[in-house]
């Protein structure tokens, strides 16, 4: 069971890297006004989660600069989602806004978000 689970996992991340899209190309000025606003997001994620790896394409299509934290083997962030974000699930991204930090589950919610975000 580990070994197709391992096994599995490198096929996702090697799918990962085959599908890879290329990233959308902006002006200077405006690549870095959006670096400047998604400077403090947290992708909170798995590996080899394949949900996880549908928001980090989008992430590379859209070309934004997010932080991401490995929440399986890194006790701090697993503790981090867990406790204020509510759950134990990935991926999940933390934005902060006037009124607290924001923790977005779900792959296509967070896809709909980062697309708003730069549209
Ligand atoms: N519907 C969710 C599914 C996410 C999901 O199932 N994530 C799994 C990892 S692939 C998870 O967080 N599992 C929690 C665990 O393993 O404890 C989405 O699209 O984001």
């Amino acid at each position: 069971m580990r070994l197709i689970r391992y096994l599995l996992g490198k096929i996702i991340l090697w799918n990962e890297q085959r599908t890879a899209p290329t990233p959308l190309n902006r002006a200077k000025e405006a690549q870095q006004a959006l670096n400047q606003i998604t400077s403090e997001w947290v992708l909170y994620e798995f590996n080899a989660c394949p949900y996880c790896v549908k928001v980090r394409q989008e992430i590379r299509r859209l070309n934004l600069e997010i932080r991401r934290v490995d929440a399986k083997r890194d006790a701090e962030h697993k503790k981090n989602l867990i406790e204020a974000g509510g759950r134990y699930q990935v991926p999940c991204l933390s934005y902060p806004t006037s009124n607290g930090v924001i923790w977005l589950y779900e792959s296509d919610t967070i896809i709909t978000f980062l697309k708003k975000q730069t549209a």
